[in-house]
C-alpha cells in the first residue's frame, strides 16, 4: 500500500523538519521558500519511491506492453501542486504546513517552472504524462534534459528580449534522478562501410565516428490517487571517458555539451541546424537503445518486439527512430531486412500537429549522411524498398510524392507515416484536412492508417489548481465526484438558470479577475477596471493566430471613443500574453505594435477606463494559470484551416469564458459540445479560405478600399496614431494591403468586430452571460486528456 495513505499531519511536519535538517542543516523557521520547497519536493519523492520502482519492477515481471511517447518537447510548468494532488495529500500537506507557520503556496511560487517546450505541442506532451498513468496505462515519456529551457521574455521599449532561461539549480531539478547506471552510447558522425561477410551478408563498419554519452535522468510522473506511477525520462550529454581523447580541446567538449543545451525556441517553423539533426538522433537512438535492451531481456523474439514495445513520434522530430529501430534490429540483432521492417511499422506511430507547409520537416541529405551515415544508408534502402513495392501499382506522380527522398532531401513527414501503423492527427478537421489535403496521396496508399484523436488537457491543473474558487463552488453545488470524474462537470446542466449559482459564478469570476489585477497593478503598476470584460488572447505570437485581427478590433475601438467622447461602450481590458520566435521578424514587431498601443490607450484619460490593454510578459505555463480563470472571453481567431487544434481554448471554456472562435481546429468541437448559442462563431470557415486558394480571387486591397472603416482602422498603422512603430506599422501595412493579407484579416474583419459588438451587449446581462459560463464549464469534461490518452493506448498502442 502506498506509504502516502498512512500519513497524518504530524508525520508530515516531522518528515519535513527533518529534511530540513538533512539538507540545509537548518530549522524550520530560519528556512527561506526555496529551501522549504527543496526539503517538501523531496519529501514527496521519497513517499513516491517504493510505488515508482514497483511499477517499474511490474512492467518487467509481467511482461506488460508499454508505450514510449517520443517528443522534443515537454512542459509541464511547476510540477508540486500536481504531484501534491495527485497523491492525495494536497490539503493535508497543506494544514501541516500552515501549523508549522508555512503558507504552501510560498513553496508553491518558490519553484521554476519547468519549459523544456515552446507552446502547445510541449504542454500537450506533458498533459498526456499526467494522464497515463491517471488511466493506468503503462506509458512513458523520452526526451532532451535541455539545460536552457524556452527564452525568457523580457519586453523592453515595447521590444521583446529574449534572455537564457536557466532553470537547473547547480544541483539540478530536485524532481530528477541521474541514472548514470543507464547510460548509452551513441554514435554520430564518421564513415560507414558496408563490407560482405562470409554468410553473403554485409555488415556495416564504422570508422571515425564520434560517441558521445548519452545519460538519462528520470521524473516520476504520478497518477490520480491510484498508487501508478510512470517515468518520464530526459537524457543529458556527456563525453565517455573511454573517448575523452577524441574531445581535446574545450572547444570541442563545448561542441558536444551543446548538444543538450538549449531547446530550439521556434514553433512550428524550424531551423534547419546541424544541432538540432544531433538532438533528433541523440533522443531517439538513446531511448531506442534501452527500449531494445529491456526488451532483450525478457527472452522474447526480436522480431515480436512490437507485442511488448510500442513507440510514439510526436511530431516529426523523432522521426528518425524508424531507421533507428531498423539499425539496431538489423546490425545489432541481426534481423532480417523484412522481418526488421514488419515489427518497426508495428511499434511505430506518428502524430501530425501542423498543415503548415514551413513546418513539415525536411532535412537535406547531404547533411544528413555526414552526421548519421548508418541511418542515412537505412533511409536511403527503406525509400527504394517503398518505390519498389508501389511501382506499377499506383500513379507515379504518387510515389514522386510520398517517397521519403526527394530532390536530396529527406522529408521526415513520408518517413513517420511509411515507417508506422497509424498517423493521426489532433483534431477532427485537422485529420480532414489531411485525409483530403496535405496527406491525400498517402490516404490513398493507406487507408487504415488514418485516425483521429482530439487534444485533451489535464483538466485537473486547469480546474482544481489553477482555480480554488471555481472548484469550491462547484463542490459546494454538485458535489466533489467532479474531481476525479470530471464528467459530473455535466451535473451543472440542472442550474444554468437558476440566478443564485449564476451569482456565485460571477463572484468566482470576479474574485479571479481581480487576482489577475493585482497582478498587472504589482508588475506593471497599471490599474484595471474589473467590471470590465477580460478578453484574452494567449499563446505563441503568429501570423496565422491572427492576433494581429484582434488588435485592430482594439483600433476601432479607440477610434470610435476618441471620435466620440459621450460614446459609452461597455469596459473592456485586452489582455495579450505570447512569445515571438526571436527570428520571427513579423510577430516581433506585431508585439511592438501591441505595447505601444498599449501605451497609447492605457494613459489617456479621455477614454475613461473603459479600454485597457496589458502585455503580460513572458507568458508561460504558471502565468497561464494565473490569467486562464480571470478571463471572460476566450480568443481562437486563427485562419480557418490553420490552427490544428489548439488546447488553451480547452482550458479557457474549463473555466467559464465564452470562446469568440473561428471555426478552426477544436473550436469546432467546442461548439458541439456548447451548441451555437454558448459560442461566439465568426469568419470564414475553412471551404470559405479554401475556395480562395483555388479561385486566386482574393484581394485584399479591394477590401480597404472600399470600406472605409475598415481603411481608417488600417491606416492607423501607418499615419502616426500608434507612436513610436514608424518601422513596424509599415511593415503591417505591406503585409496587409501589399502582400494581399495572406491570412485574410481584411476579410474576417467585420464580422469579427460584429461579434464582438454583441460580446458588448451580451456582458450586460449578467445572467445570461453567467449561464452561457456555466453552460461550457459543464461541458469541458469531454476535453480532458484522460480520455484522449486512453485512445491512444487502446486503439493506437494496444496497452490497455
Ligand atoms: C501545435 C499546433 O499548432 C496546435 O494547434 C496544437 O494544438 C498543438 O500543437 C498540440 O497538438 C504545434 N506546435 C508545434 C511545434 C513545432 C512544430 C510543429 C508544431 S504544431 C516545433
Amino acid at each position: 500500500m502506498a506509504i502516502v495513505m498512512q500519513l497524518t499531519k504530524e508525520k508530515i511536519i516531522q518528515d519535513f523538519k527533518m529534511q530540513l535538517h538533512e539538507d540545509f542543516m537548518i530549522q524550520n523557521d530560519e528556512a527561506t521558500a526555496d529551501e522549504r520547497f527543496i526539503a517538501l519536493a523531496k519529501l514527496v519523492k521519497c513517499y513516491v519511491m517504493p510505488d515508482w520502482l514497483r511499477g517499474r519492477d511490474e512492467i518487467v515481471k509481467e511482461q506488460k506492453k508499454t508505450a514510449y511517447y517520443f517528443s522534443i518537447e515537454f512542459l509541464p510548468g511547476k510540477m508540486l501542486q500536481t504531484n501534491l494532488l495527485n497523491l492525495g495529500i494536497y490539503d493535508l500537506v497543506q494544514e501541516a504546513l500552515r501549523e508549522i507557520g508555512v503558507d504552501l503556496m510560498d513553496l508553491v511560487d518558490a519553484e521554476r517552472d519547468m519549459a523544456l517546450g515552446n507552446g502547445g505541442l510541449g504542454r500537450l506532451a506533458s498533459c498526456f504524462m499526467d494522464s497515463l498513468p491517471t488511466i493506468g496505462a503503462p506509458g512513458f515519456g523520452n526526451g532532451i534534459r535541455y539545460k536552457y529551457g524556452l527564452f525568457k521574455q523580457k519586453i523592453v521599449n515595447g521590444y521583446q528580449v529574449e534572455l537564457p532561461d536557466a532553470w537547473l539549480s547547480s544541483d539540478g531539478n530536485v524532481w530528477e534522478t541521474k541514472k548514470p547506471h543507464s547510460a548509452v552510447d551513441v554514435k554520430i558522425y564518421g564513415n560507414v562501410y558496408l563490407v560482405p561477410q562470409e554468410s553473403g551478408d554485409l555488415k556495416p563498419v564504422y570508422e571515425n565516428v564520434k560517441t558521445l554519452r548519452a545519460v538519462p535522468y528520470d521524473m516520476m510522473q504520478i497518477g490520480f490517487k491510484n498508487d501508478v506511477v510512470n517515468n518520464l525520462r530526459l537524457w543529458d550529454v556527456e563525453i565517455p571517458e573511454k573517448y575523452e581523447l577524441d574531445y581535446p580541446t574545450l572547444a570541442d567538449r563545448r561542441r558536444i555539451e551543446d548538444i543538450t543545451s538549449v531547446l530550439y525556441p521556434d514553433d512550428a517553423t524550424r531551423e534547419g541546424q546541424s544541432l538540432r539533426l544531433i538532438q533528433e538522433y541523440f533522443m531517439v537512438s538513446a531511448g531506442l537503445q534501452t527500449i531494445v535492451a529491456s526488451y532483450a531481456k525478457m527472452g522474447l523474439p526480436m522480431a515480436k518486439i512490437h507485442e511488448k514495445i510500442a513507440v510514439h513520434i510526436n511530431d516529426t522530430h523523432p522521426a528518425m527512430a524508424v531507421p533507428e529501430l531498423m539499425r539496431i534490429l538489423v546490425d545489432e540483432y541481426e534481423l532480417d531486412w523484412d522481418d526488421a521492417w514488419a515489427t518497426t511499422t508495428q511499434v511505430m506511430s506518428y502524430t501530425n500537429h501542423t498543415i503548415l507547409s514551413e513546418a513539415l520537416e525536411k532535412w537535406d541529405a547531404g547533411l544528413f549522411k555526414e552526421i548519421v551515415p548508418r541511418i542515412h544508408q537505412i533511409v536511403g534502402e527503406i525509400d527504394r524498398q517503398f518505390v519498389k513495392t508501389w511501382a506499377g501499382k499506383v500513379d507515379t506522380a504518387v510515389i514522386d510524392h510520398t517517397r521519403i527522398i526527394q530532390n536530396n532531401q529527406i522529408h521526415m513527414a513520408n518517413l513517420s507515416i511509411i515507417g508506422g501503423h497509424s498517423v493521426n492527427g489532433v483534431a477532427k478537421l485537422h485529420t480532414e484536412l489531411l485525409i483530403e489535403d496535405v496527406l491525400k496521396d498517402f490516404y490513398l496508399l493507406y487507408p487504415e492508417k488514418f485516425n483521429n484523436k482530439t487534444n485533451g488537457i489535464a483538466q485537473r491543473r486547469w480546474s482544481q489548481i489553477a482555480n480554488p474558487s471555481m472548484s469550491a463552488l462547484l463542490d459546494k453545488q454538485i458535489g466533489d465526484g467532479w474531481r476525479s470524474n470530471i464528467h459530473e462537470l455535466l451535473k451543472l446542466e440542472d442550474f444554468l438558470e437558476d440566478a443564485t449559482v449564476q451569482l456565485d459564478f460571477y463572484q468566482v469570476k470576479q474574485a479571479n479577475k481581480q487576482r489577475l489585477a493585482d497582478y498587472v497593478k504589482k508588475t506593471q503598476g497599471i490599474d484595471l477596471p474589473i467590471h470590465a470584460i477580460f478578453d484574452v488572447q494567449v499563446k505563441r505570437l503568429h501570423a496565422y493566430k491572427r492576433q494581429l485581427l484582434n488588435v485592430m478590433h482594439i483600433i476601432k475601438l479607440y477610434q470610435d471613443l476618441k471620435d466620440n467622447a459621450a460614446l459609452e461602450i461597455t469596459p473592456r481590458v485586452f489582455f495579450f500574453g505570447a512569445k515571438a520566435a526571436p527570428g520571427y521578424h513579423f510577430a516581433k514587431s506585431v508585439i511592438k505594435i501591441i505595447n505601444e498601443l498599449a501605451n497609447l490607450i492605457n494613459n489617456d484619460a479621455r477614454l475613461r477606463d473603459q479600454l485597457k490593454v496589458v502585455f503580460l510578459e513572458n507568458y508561460n505555463v504558471s502565468l497561464a494559470e494565473l490569467i486562464i480563470p480571470a478571463a471572460d472571453v476566450s480568443e481562437q481567431i486563427s485562419t480557418a484551416g490553420k490552427e490544428a487544434s489548439g488546447t488553451s481554448n480547452m482550458k479557457f471554456m474549463m473555466n467559464g469564458a465564452l470562446t469568440l472562435a473561428t471555426l478552426d481546429g477544436a473550436n469546432i468541437e467546442i461548439k458541439d459540445a456548447v451548441g451555437e448559442d454558448n459560442i461566439v462563431i465568426f469568419g470564414m470557415d475553412k471551404d470559405a479560405v479554401y475556395a480562395h486558394y483555388t479561385r486566386h480571387d482574393y484581394n485584399s486591397r479591394y477590401i480597404y478600399e472600399t470600406n472605409p472603416r475598415l481603411k481608417r482602422v488600417v491606416d492607423a498603422f501607418i499615419d502616426g496614431t500608434i507612436p513610436n512603430t514608424h518601422y513596424e506599422g509599415h511593415e503591417i501595412w505591406d503585409a496587409l494591403i501589399s502582400y494581399n493579407d495572406e491570412y485574410f484579416l481584411l476579410e474576417d474583419f467585420e464580422d469579427y468586430v460584429a461579434k464582438q459588438a454583441y460580446i458588448s451587449e451580451l456582458y450586460k446581462d449578467k445572467n445570461t452571460w453567467q449561464s452561457k459560463a456555466m453552460k461550457n464549464i459543464a461541458n469541458s469534461g469531454r476535453f480532458t486528456s484522460d480520455d484522449t490518452i486512453e485512445l491512444y493506448a487502446r486503439e493506437i498502442w494496444g496497452i490497455l
